[in-house]
């Protein structure tokens, strides 16, 4: 029989354990898929030079969401560089691009469906994969959902989704809705929904930012590590130096990161206290005068009566493109002194009065990044609201040289089943959705509405307490929650309970471990296709992907494909909706022809959702097409270049201002109050927030929750992105590990933990040591690296590593034993309740020792 063990990691006996008995091994399919890659594509050792073309994609790598082209000779995928038609970034890059090629072509993925032969599940517990056809594996989906429609319970289908391209709303959203299933789980609460709450709830705008670099003057940035990580690293990277030349910058950060070595000013915050430092600002901001008058108006007669500790009239002063400036002064930011805040965050008082003068004579061509290290945290949507309300003081808020929005794009959306959904469905989509959202403690208050967002990480508990239920079918896609969500432990333990979990996945990752079935899945960027958005440089840009190199391995198309698969089974057995749906909506837009297979269904779905984008016949802006063909070629879109000021009191929010005190928080959560039949101060509560009254309203200082009694776990964990991840999924990779060192106090090809050698010292522990990391949730084993870049009493850690499954590379040895360790068996699973988000960051509570 075709399958390989645990033992297999030895590159040496690879090959050989073909037919080595029922256990799970790593070449799933049987033969090198490489090698077998190449057969396909005739590839040759004596191709001449340049014999190859240049075809655009996009790189998936993190939610910069390049445009790209690859070289492709003879059928392989060699060489990547920025696609010289994007008008955000050109041709430049990050320094993850080329591991792309080493996910792409890692000897070690999944080549061919597989099912689990042993019917229990446990971390030691080998799933004993055996492969089976694609035919049986969609058969068995379909035996599953046609059970769940029999007994009426559609609802306990669940579908979880991790990375994705918008074409994922095939498989996810209407795919998950036509069987009748309200469960469709997005990863958004695991990666930056305080961040979107934070625009939200002072400009109306859910999204994230764009920011004009080429043109400020002063970037203040707390927790961004543009260099590294956030959104369109490679277009930072390349103009970076140039701003420097332009532009001071200061970075707030616990860490020294890539961008702080690059910075004029560091500074080590106290984990968890931005908010105390972005209110000393504002603050100072108002006492200085150094308000944005043409944004943010003037007292009538144009004398500043912002005085520390003092009450200001409201009607001496004249707003013009804001609410509530005064309201915001009376309630909160009269006492947020400099001294008030010394002492909370670490921050001397001369250096945030000098970081005041800093950006009031940068105005408005300045601007305040926010990482997710500052917002997903516990208490952290009003340090959200904060950072970018000194956006908004500083008139920084669509402002040459200050803080953007993102250009819009004309794109179709994916077509919706809601038509298609029959009785039985729409019984099914009644139930309340598994992630509990929009209860009292979740109100996960996504464009200001209750429940409107989701809550991730909820879905673990959800299955260990059966309620509201307890899911029969859970499908995984692109996801890998038992490794990247913290209190990963909860998710093994919660997918041990479900009936029939399956996995759309390249390689087998620790969500697979615990799955009944596997199906193979194309790699984002060279076998598929797909669509992305990013913006940055005054533009926003869609750019697809597309399938380029042949598969590696018996391999289809997974967000449209894969339904359709399963649609026509389920057809064959009398349940036609969602085969319907897939028929009628997903017509070739050009030829009107029907989808007959899975890479062309996707095909089409591209083209119809870009269709306004390539169509002459239906052209609203940006870049002009003559048809799908250029618009292929070329693949990728730019818009118009940015309107400034254009949405200045024209912001969707409910003043049409933007809000100091945001009148859209407070109806959101009255709103969710009355639901619940209590009042705001309950709802504060019940979401662990301290405040009371209006200040729920206004950015307001919350002190951080800390987790761990700080005499058992005296320092505080900062996680951070490595410069070299590409989320969870680059692990696997040569490249990766022997580079590790490309970020500040790290190390080749180990996982280790950054500690000031004052702590060190503290604790006996001397550079290179092996260490145990313990929090209240758990313990991990990795490296001492000592390093003064972090801020003493803290130790930072980059995540990404910890795998014990996912290959013999990310693994110390596959399915048994990790490599470094994860952060996420430290992290509790604790939230920020407002936007439903994981949090990640704040006070957390750790013990070092000796291993
Ligand atoms: N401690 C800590 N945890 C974090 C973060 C952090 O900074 N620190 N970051 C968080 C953030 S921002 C995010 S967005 C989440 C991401 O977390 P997830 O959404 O869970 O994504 P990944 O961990 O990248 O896992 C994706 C999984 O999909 C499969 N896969 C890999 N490549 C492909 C492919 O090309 N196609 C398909 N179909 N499947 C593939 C693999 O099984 C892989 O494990 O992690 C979060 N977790
Ligand atoms: N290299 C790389 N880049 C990526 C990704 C990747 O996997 N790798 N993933 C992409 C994804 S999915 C996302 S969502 C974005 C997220 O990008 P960002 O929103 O910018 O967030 P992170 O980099 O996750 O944020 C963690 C940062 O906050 C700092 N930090 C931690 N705690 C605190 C604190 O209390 N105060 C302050 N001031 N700082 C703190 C950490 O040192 C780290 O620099 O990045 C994307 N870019
Ligand atoms: S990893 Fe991110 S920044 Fe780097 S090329 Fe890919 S999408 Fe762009
Ligand atoms: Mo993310």
């Amino acid at each position: 029989m075709n399958v390989i063990n645990k033992e297999s990691f030895d590159i040496s006996r690879r090959r050989f354990l073909i037919g080595a008995g029922a256990a799970t091994s790593l070449a799933l399919f049987g033969v090198n898929p490489i090698v077998k890659a190449m057969d396909k594509a005739g590839y040759t050792t004596t191709a001449s030079v340049n014999s190859g073309q240049w075809v655009a994609t996009t790189c998936n790598g993190c939610t910069s969401f390049c445009a790209k082209q690859v070289y492709v000779q003879q059928g392989r995928a060699l060489h990547i560089r920025g696609n010289e038609f994007s008008k955000v970034h050109g041709t430049s890059s990050c320094p993850r691009q080329y591991i792309a090629l080493q996910e792409q072509y890692d000897p070690d993925r999944l080549a061919q469906p597989v099912l689990r032969t042993n019917p229990k599940k446990g971390r030691d517990i080998d799933p004993q994969f055996k492969p089976i056809s694609w035919d049986s594996a969609i058969a068995l989906i379909a035996d599953k959902i046609m059970a769940l429609r029999e007994s009426n319970e559609t609802h306990k289908y669940v579908a979880l989704r991790g990375r994705y391209s918008e074409l994922s709303d095939v498989l996810i959203k209407n795919f998950t809705q036509v069987i009748g299933s309200p469960n469709d789980i997005t990863h958004s609460a695991l990666c930056a929904e305080a961040d979107k709450l934070g625009s939200f709830f002072t400009e109306g705008d859910w999204g994230y930012r764009q920011y004009d670099i080429q043109d400020t003057r002063y970037i203040l940035s707390f927790g961004v590590d543009p260099l590294s990580a956030n959104r369109q690293v490679s277009y930072y990277c390349s103009e970076w130096g140039n701003t420097l030349d332009k532009a001071q910058v200061a970075i707030v950060d616990p860490r020294y990161s890539a961008s702080a070595a690059k910075a004029d000013e560091w500074l080590p915050i106290e984990p968890g206290q931005d908010g105390a430092l972005g209110l000393a600002l504002a603050h100072q901001v108002l006492v200085l005068g150094g308000w944005h008058k043409p944004f943010v108006g003037d007292f009538n007669d144009g004398i500043n009566r912002f005085i520390a500790n003092r009450d200001v009239d409201e009607n001496t002063f004249n707003e013009l493109h804001t609410h509530g400036l005064v309201h915001w002064w009376n309630s909160v930011l009269k006492t947020c002194t400099p001294e008030w805040a010394e002492p909370l965050c670490g921050i001397s008082k001369q250096q945030i009065e000098r970081l005041a003068i800093k950006l009031v004579d940068a105005a408005p061509r300045v601007q305040i990044w926010r990482s997710r290290g500052v917002q997903m945290q516990h208490r952290g949507a009003y340090t959200a609201m904060t950072l970018h309300a000194l956006n908004g003081l500083l008139g920084a808020i669509d402002q040459e040289g200050g803080v953007l929005k993102w250009n819009s794009v004309p794109a179709n959306k994916i077509p919706s089943s809601k038509k298609y959904v029959d009785e039985i469905g729409a019984n099914g989509l009644k139930h309340e959705k598994i992630d509990r959202r929009g209860r009292l403690e979740f109100p996960a208050l996504k464009e200001g509405k209750s429940g409107g967002g989701v809550v991730t990480n909820a879905v673990a508990q959800s299955i260990l307490e059966a309620d509201p239920y307890l899911p029969k079918v859970v499908l995984g896609y692109f996801n890998n929650f038992s490794f990247s969500a913290p209190g990963a432990k909860r998710w093994e333990e919660a997918l041990t309970k479900v009936d029939f979990v399956a996995h759309i996945t390249t390689n087998v990752s620790e969500f697979s471990w615990y799955a009944d079935l596997l199906l193979p899945a194309p790699h984002f960027m060279f076998e598929r296709w797909g669509i992305q958005k990013t913006s940055g440089n005054r533009y926003s840009q869609l750019s697809i992907t597309q399938p380029l190199v042949p598969a590696m391995g018996e391999i289809h198309e997974d967000e449209c494909g894969i339904p359709w698969l399963i649609a026509k089974e389920l057809a064959s057995r009398g349940f036609t909706e969602p085969l319907d749906y897939l028929t009628q909506e997903f017509r070739d837009p050009e030829t009107g022809k029907s989808p007959t297979s899975p890479q062309e269904i996707a095909e089409y779905a591209t083209k119809i959702v870009t269709q306004p984008l390539w169509d002459p016949q239906m052209y609203k802006s940006g870049d002009r097409f003559s048809g799908w063909e250029e618009f292929r070629q070329k693949g990728i879109w730019n818009s118009e270049p940015y309107l400034f000021r254009a949405r200045w009191s024209h912001m969707k929010t409910a003043t049409k201002k933007f809000e100091f005190y945001s009148d859209t928080l407070k109806l959101a959560l009255e709103k969710h109050a009355k639901k619940h039949h209590v009042g705001v101060d309950e709802v504060m509560q019940a979401t662990g927030y301290t405040a009371t009254g209006e200040k729920a309203f206004m950015p307001h200082y919350e002190p951080p929750f800390r987790y761990g009694d700080p005499k058992q776990y005296p320092l505080l964990l900062v996680d951070h992105k490595s410069r070299l991840n590409r989320e969870g999924r680059s692990a696997n990779t040569p490249w990766y590990q022997n580079n590790l060192d490309i970020d500040p106090g790290s190390r080749k090809n180990a996982d280790v933990a950054k500690i000031n050698p004052i702590d060190a010292n503290a604790l006996g522990i001397q550079d290179g040591d092996p260490i145990t990391i313990t929090s209240e949730q758990g313990s991990i084993h990795c490296t001492a690296s000592l390093f003064e870049g972090v801020r003493p009493g803290t130790i930072a850690k980059a995540y990404g590593q910890g795998h014990w499954a996912y290959g013999r590379i990310a693994s110390d040895k596959f399915g048994a034993k990790a490599r470094g360790g994860n952060n996420n068996e430290l992290l509790p699973p604790a939230y920020e309740r407002l936007s439903g988000s994981s949090a990640f960051y704040g006070q957390i509570g750790v013990r070092v020792e000796k291993a």
